[in-house]
């Protein structure tokens, strides 16, 4: 467009541009927020969250609330410089309302009147209002208090002028639009909980808060770590046993990339490691992770070479060796971040591996010369695990020699099913040999395999790889499943699309679940990353009404149909097991596709799962149980 069009012409033609992107937002809302479920309704806070946050960053706010009001919209406060108001040369309009109406404010906001920051180089507000049926904005600057109202997307009146403050900030309140979030418009209070928490850890000295004002579920939950990472890293081993006090933690800056660093050993075996690029949970790793790696395997062995903990004759420790035990949070902050992989979350600049590697092993290296005695005990534990390592190949190897994992080795306890159709085949995974019997008659032979598993699986948190494998109920698994172990894993080898585990309604069921959840999330992690892993969900009721047999997951349900069938006269079974069914009951009401109630398992649901675990192997038995009963439900609902 001309820069010598009048100002109403550009204005008009500004507004139609406006008016035809928010349009493609409403048409396509997957496109700018992943999708429509929960998980994009969710993402809408994040949008306006990110702002916020980007804002703190920029050393200017310290506090954000985030608030699910009464009225189920959410309100988010930040006490920043507020958005800027003043009127644009380009546009004729209030920078604010530019901000919320118009995808990829960024290039609008080059010229002189002022830089973007990070958040709003992003199209979010603006996906956020063309999603909302109500957005308010409310700006407090310059002495005043501004505030435009907008209806999807639309702008209802100029911004204007509604009070005096003599602070700043930013408040977003918006009402998410059923027409577009059709499955539900429901915010759930414990996921906004746990992502603000780790937004806390990720930035510290920042308060966040989450309250919920709905109608008798009232509750609010403030975080602020002064520590940071630190304090991360403190919380994931609250409930282990560490091998120092202090986490070691370094905080950075070059080339303008801040890489913040904290870690600690504890006695476990295995490594709890995550990592951030901007906030975001980079799951995929990258390069940021490949440089830490590499950074600490040379800096240990480095070290323990100089001090001759290692002999001339010794092997270096592999990176597996001195990452065994270690519980590790790595963050950086980049200006222009790339994201790869299939869930854009792998970190691709390739300048970072090289400056992580670098600051990493500086502070690392000093921070070893200088405790000698916490420098030893990580040699040690990078010793023992290097001679485990060797006694589990040995055992690794006998394995292999034996078969044991071939196909043609098949567990006898394993009822295979007939088609040789991955994709279409299932394997349930059924707890006890009572319900494995009614599994077997009652399962649909060419597509349903049944895999026993007796009592408690190995306990894969405490146990290390050689025992893992010598392990009879483990083995079985990964030999049905047909994927190998370890280094060997093969997805694309899976012999099932569809890996059920099907327990009992009761707590030692969800404790075999937790169990089971684990070893997949550890040791069959693409299996689950493909969306393989499943959860059948049995009845906890049957109602008996004459000849009709109506069966019930919950006592919500039960309750529910009590409510809207007050005079009906039933009666009612409620199952302890799956082994109280017989085999007709087990197929129609838990295994038969046509009715059945599979839930998908989540990588993230995994993740807590085995975080759980984790924190669950305590030494008291009773508070452990009850808390697997609290929180036996690590999937989310997906009608199959
Ligand atoms: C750019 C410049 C300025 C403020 C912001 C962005 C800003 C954006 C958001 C989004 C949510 N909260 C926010 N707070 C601030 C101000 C520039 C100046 O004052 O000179």
């Amino acid at each position: 467009m001309s820069e010598h069009e009048g100002h109403n012409v550009d204005y008009g033609a500004e507004q139609i541009q406006v008016l035809e992107g928010l349009e493609a937002v409403r048409k396509r809302p997957g496109m700018y927020i992943g999708s429509t479920s929960e998980e994009g309704l969710h993402h809408l806070v994040w949008e306006i969250v990110d702002n916020s946050i980007d804002e703190a960053l920029a050393g200017y706010a310290t506090h954000i609330e985030v608030i699910i009001e009464e009225d189920e919209s959410i309100t988010v406060v930040d006490d920043g410089r507020g958005i800027p108001v003043d009127t644009q040369k380009n546009t004729g309009r209030p920078a604010v309302e530019t901000v919320f109406t118009t995808l990829h404010a960024g290039g609008k906001f080059d010229g002189d009147s002022y830089q973007v920051s990070g958040g709003l180089h992003g199209v979010g507000a603006a996906v956020v209002n063309a999603l909302a049926t109500n957005l308010t904005v409310t700006v407090k600057r310059h002495g005043n208090v501004y505030q435009q109202k907008y209806e999807r997307g639309q702008i209802l009146e100029d911004l204007e002028i509604i009070g005096d403050s003599d602070s700043t900030g930013t408040t977003v309140n918006f009402s998410p639009d059923p027409a577009i979030f059709i499955d539900t418009t429901t915010f759930d209070y414990s996921r906004l909980k746990g992502r603000i928490r780790e937004l806390a850890f990720l930035n510290k000295g920042l308060s966040i808060s989450i309250e919920d004002r709905r109608e008798g579920q009232e509750q609010k939950d403030s975080y602020h770590y002064e520590g940071g990472i630190k304090s991360y890293v403190q919380y994931l081993n609250e409930d282990k046993e560490v091998l120092f006090d202090e986490p070691v933690y370094i905080n950075t800056i070059n080339e303008g990339v801040q890489v913040e660093i904290a870690l600690q050993y504890t006695t476990e075996y295995r490594e709890t490691f995550l990592s951030f690029a901007n906030n975001i949970h980079t799951h995929e790793g990258g390069t940021h992770e490949s440089g830490f790696r590499a950074g600490l395997t040379r800096v240990i062995n480095d070290y323990a070479r100089n001090m001759e903990f290692l002999k001339d004759n010794d092997d270096n420790l592999t990176g597996d060796d001195v990452r065994e035990g270690m519980t590790a949070i790595l963050s950086i902050k980049h200006p222009e971040p790339q994201f790869e992989g299939q869930t854009k979350t792998k970190l691709g600049n390739s300048d970072v591996r090289g400056i992580t590697n670098r600051l990493f092993s500086a502070g690392f290296e000093e921070f070893l010369l200088e405790n000698p005695q916490i420098a030893k005990v990580i040699v040690d534990k990078g010793i023992l695990a290097a001679q485990a390592r060797k006694a589990a190949r040995r055992a690794r190897e006998m394995t292999r020699q034996k078969n044991v994992l071939e196909i043609s080795n098949l567990p006898g306890k394993l009822a295979d099913c007939s088609s040789n159709d991955p994709e279409k085949c299932e394997l349930f995974i059924v707890e006890g040999d009572s319900a494995g019997g009614s599994a077997k008659q009652g399962r649909s032979r060419m597509y349903q395999a049944i895999l026993p598993i007796r009592g408690k699986i190995l306990n894969v948190e405490k146990a290390s790889m050689d025992r893992i494998l010598s392990n009879e109920e483990i083995r079985s698994l990964f030999t049905a499943m047909g994927t190998g172990f370890g280094s060997e894993f093969d997805v694309t080898k899976a012999r099932y699309h569809k890996l059920i585990i099907m327990t009992d309604a009761d707590v030692d069921g969800a404790h075999i679940r937790t169990l089971l959840l684990t070893l997949i999330f550890r040791y069959m992690r693409p299996v689950l990353e493909a969306g393989y892993v499943y959860v059948a969900n049995p009845p906890l009721y049957q109602v008996k009404q004459g000849r009709r047999e109506i069966y019930m997951n919950s006592d919500e349900e039960l309750e529910a149909w009590q409510t809207e069938n007050p005079d009906a006269r039933y009666t009612l079974q409620r199952y302890k097991g799956l082994g109280e069914m017989n085999d007709d009951q087990l197929w129609d009401t838990t295994m038969n596709p046509q009715n059945r109630r599979l839930q998908r398992v989540t990588y993230d649901d995994a993740e807590e799962a085995d975080q759980v675990m984790s924190m669950l192997m305590g030494d008291e038995v009773e508070p452990r149980r009850e808390f697997i009963e609290e929180n036996a439900t690590f999937v989310e609902n997906l009608d199959i």
